[in-house]
């Protein structure tokens, strides 16, 4: 709710004026001035609009699928077993790499697809899944064929630091130096990368090396983000305010020095109800004390063959709100508003305001609720991206 205004920001018998791919007016249909009357899109009286949906945080390419390993495991077998049988995220990079840019390609475009199907008008995609050098930019250079072949706005984020490769086992200072870093600077000159991330974890990279990679992202002039305090409190979090982090995500460890830090420094809080819900997990990130210090809370599905093979923003609002106890109004503001803050986007997408691009998702809904109480449903009327004329 914005302050003083109705829940949602919701205005009954609305009307929206869009001019040159922008909104030049949106609020009652009363107060729209006899300018805006000349061209009348129809179908959509009754109807709820929201800003375009956008989902922050994604590993939407990948080669092959982990569903066999989810079989294992469902059928008794142990971790130690699925990893001889080459299961784990080793898994994916082995089939990534093994992988061509278009068979990455049509397989990523299917779960964008499935995406797009709900509304969505912005996705971010990271590397994560080559760790070398050439595999990553392969990465990224799919996601970037993604976002023109299907009209839609990609995002892109250098995650290198995601996990060590099988063949720098032990050597995750060197594997930073050869390849982290200077991937990080080709990938840079060649424009596919607007923002750099790491996965700060135990089982993946310390508060140290993390530092390692931000500080280079920070020479580059690159805007940095974090998988955060997802599985333990390493502190990463913290270390993301410390650089001025876009987002910091997952973080079901969260401290209270955590949430304080986030406030300060303004980073959006991205949460990932999916992995949550995949890995059943049992602690839920702090989402009251994030309300109550005012940290913007944004939702992404996480999609990644692993631990969230998840291809929906509806069912990952449901998610927020039936798992993390988030209100509708907060998984609404978390796939539209917050989302747009967690890439930098804040002036362009997000809301439906004057002077923002003119992205409107158009539903069948009685009320903004139903968006997140409903469970495989989806009730999207129209997508409208184009000037209306
Ligand atoms: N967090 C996760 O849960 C995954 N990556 C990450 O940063 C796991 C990725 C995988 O298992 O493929
Ligand atoms: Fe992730």
């Amino acid at each position: 709710m914005e302050p003083g205004g109705a829940p949602y920001g919701l205005v009954e018998g609305g009307a929206i004026a869009i001019e040159d791919g922008r909104i030049a007016f949106a609020g009652r249909a009363a107060d729209l001035t006899d300018d805006w009357r000349c061209v009348r899109a129809e179908g959509f009286d009754g109807r709820l609009a929201t800003p375009a949906l956008i989902d922050c945080h994604t590993h939407l390419v990948f080669g092959g699928d982990r569903a066999r390993e989810f079989e294992m495991r469902l059928n008794g077998a142990a971790y130690e077993e699925i990893a001889r049988a080459g299961g784990g995220i080793v898994s994916s990079v082995k089939a990534t790499r093994a992988a061509s840019e278009d068979a990455l390609f049509e397989s990523a475009a299917r779960r964008l697809d499935a995406l797009l199907a709900e509304g969505v008008s912005t996705v971010e995609i990271k590397s994560g899944y080559g760790l070398t050098i050439e595999d990553e930019l392969k990465m990224l250079r799919v996601a970037r064929r993604l976002g023109a072949e299907r009209g839609v706005r990609v995002r892109t984020s250098w995650l290198a630091a995601h996990a060590l490769p099988p063949e720098y086992k032990g050597r995750a200072d060197e594997y930073i130096a050869e390849v982290v870093l200077p991937g990080m600077e080709k990938g840079a000159a060649e424009g596919l990368i607007d923002a750099v991330d790491a996965f700060c974890e135990g089982i993946a990279f310390s508060i140290e090396e993390t530092r390692r990679v931000f500080s280079h992202a920070r020479r580059l002039g690159l805007p940095v983000k974090l998988h955060a305090e997802q599985l333990s409190d390493l502190g990463g979090a913290v270390l993301a305010a410390e650089f001025g982090a876009l987002s910091a995500d997952h973080l079901e460890h969260l401290s209270p020095a955590g949430v304080s830090a986030l406030a300060k420094s303004g980073t959006v809080a991205t949460l990932l109800p999916g992995a949550y819900y995949f890995l059943r997990e049992s602690v839920a990130p702090p989402v009251a004390a994030l309300r109550e210090a005012g940290v913007p809370m944004a939702l992404a599905t996480d999609c990644n063959p692993g631990t969230s093979p998840l291809t929906s923003l509806l069912l990952t609002m449901n998610m927020g709100a039936t798992l993390f106890r988030m209100t509708p109004e907060e998984t609404l503001a978390g796939v539209t508003r917050e989302a747009a803050r967690a890439l930098g986007l804040q002036d362009e997408i997000g809301t439906l305001s004057p002077g923002k691009l003119a992205e409107i998702a158009v539903w069948d809904v009685e009320s903004p609720a139903e968006l997140s109480y409903r469970i495989g449903f989806n009730p999207l009327h129209a997508l409208v991206k184009e000037p209306c004329a």
